[in-house]
């Protein structure tokens, strides 16, 4: 028999320092404690050891020259997390809160969001303590291509595919790629986040919002409810947020925030157009990691190192990074009569905000389910890569939403509790049974 607390207490002594990953690993274990309890075979094997362990961890020495000819030192790291499913597939995070925690943490959920797309793709995350933030485009290329100096040894289209998370966009995909290139002579699906003429996907730089809002639709659904007319918050102004914002003014939603390092920026009318969007691309192509220019083009509300979570929504998507959401800003959302938060970041809201919207009877999903798209979309890269053709948009977006249809049913099917669905139970539960069944097959 497992406990939580002895288990958490001697997961906590091997990982010491490691907060992010012991906060994951806890949301996980207490889900499915009682169906491992309740199975002799994972019981006998000591599954939840090994399923917290990783396969492997990578660490290596990044060395580049900036734009003065002075000479920097990152550490580049990629965590192999568990390879049951499929090749490790995850992306890779380049900002300066990065260190290895995080990246467990983050490896850690790839595996059973991964898992849950049905698709076949193992757990896997990387990234530096690089920060993009200010750098030229030839430092991020300096970069990009000594980080794959050394990452392109541990990597391969059958073996482990990385893709992006925060800081690593195209553009650093397309470095990272031509560098893979150079070294190994090979043109295969080793990454995805592809550019369209080089192997990559219709609909991957919208995947994970558009795949939020297509789970959305069926958790509004479930409750009974339609997305029409809803005012929705969100956080952070990357491809993610604007992927929700899009899809969210098709489904006849309406996303009046978004928000950067500097604050959030509140618009009455609506941030869901293609002006808007094409606007804040070229003001994040300038590597301005900042949103109140938006105030002023469109004439919308700055508000000045404030998080969005104090205005008047009935759903909450945060897509920035994790832990953004805290037990402050659920009481505030909750007081203004919040129904739904889609967590679309991964790990977006610390354990207590959960604990609150759950006491509250507000519908809470998990990232790794509501996020999903992203990761589905990079699969069926491979496969076009695999089977060197390209798919139009349509069918790839059909794809998607099945995907998240799929991945809804999944939660509710793992995670009915009397009238009520308990989406991190079912999210972690159909995650995890799947790749623990698959390790029993595999013996170790
Ligand atoms: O968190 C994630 O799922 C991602 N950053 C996407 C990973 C991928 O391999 O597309």
């Amino acid at each position: 028999m497992y406990h939580i607390d002895s288990f958490m207490a001697e997961l906590e002594r091997k990982n010491p320092a490691q907060p992010e990953f012991i906060q994951a690993v806890r949301e996980v274990v207490e889900s499915v404690i009682d169906v491992v309890n309740d199975n002799p075979a994972y019981l006998g094997t000591r599954i939840l050891e090994r399923i917290t362990e990783p396969d492997r961890i990578i660490t290596f020495k990044v060395e580049w020259e900036d734009d003065n000819g002075d000479v920097h030192v990152n550490r580049g790291y990629r965590v192999q997390f568990n390879n049951a499913l499929g090749p490790y597939k995850g992306g890779l995070r380049f900002h300066s809160s990065v260190t290895l925690g995080t990246l467990k943490f983050l490896g850690f959920e790839q595996i059973f969001k991964n898992s849950l797309t049905t698709l076949s793709m193992g757990g896997a995350k990387g990234g530096s303590d690089f920060n993009p933030k200010g750098k030229s485009d030839n430092e991020i290329m300096r970069f990009c291509k000594a980080f794959m100096t050394e990452l392109n040894r541990y990597i391969g289209p059958d073996v482990d595919v990385p893709a992006g998370d925060i800081g690593v966009g195209a553009r650093e995909i397309g470095f990272l790629y031509g560098q893979y290139k150079k070294l190994r002579i090979e043109h295969t699906g080793v990454l995805t986040g592809k550019g369209r003429f080089w192997g990559g996907s219709l609909i991957r730089p919208e995947a994970t919002g558009f795949g939020a809002m297509y789970f959305a639709r069926e958790m509004v659904a479930e409750a009974g409810d339609t997305l029409e007319g809803k005012r929705i918050a969100v956080s952070g102004f990357g491809n993610v947020a604007w992927g929700v914002a899009m899809k969210a003014t098709e489904l006849g939603a309406k996303v009046v925030t978004i928000s950067g390092p500097d604050g959030y920026i509140y618009d009455e009318e609506g941030v869901g157009t293609q002006e808007k969007w094409d606007f804040m691309l070229n003001l994040r192509a300038s590597n301005n990691d900042i949103v109140e220019p938006y105030a002023k083009q469109f004439n919308a509300k700055f508000l000045s190192g404030k998080k969005p979570w104090e205005v008047q929504v009935d759903m909450a998507f945060p897509c920035a990074i994790q832990n953004e959401l805290n037990v402050t800003d659920a009481e505030l959302l909750a007081a203004n009569g919040v129904s739904y938060i889609v967590e679309t970041s991964n790990m977006g809201c610390t354990p207590e905000a959960v604990e609150l919207f759950q006491k509250k009877n507000i519908t809470f999903a998990p990232g790794k389910a509501v996020n999903a798209g992203g990761v589905a979309v990079s699969g069926l890269e491979m496969s076009q890569n695999s089977m060197k053709l390209s798919w139009p948009k349509e069918e790839v977006d059909e794809r998607l939403n099945r995907i998240m249809k799929d991945i809804h049913s999944a939660c509710v099917e793992s995670g009915r509790n009397g009238n009520r669905i308990d989406y991190i139970k079912g999210a972690n539960i159909a995650g995890f049974r799947k790749v623990a069944d698959v390790m029993l097959e595999l013996g170790f």
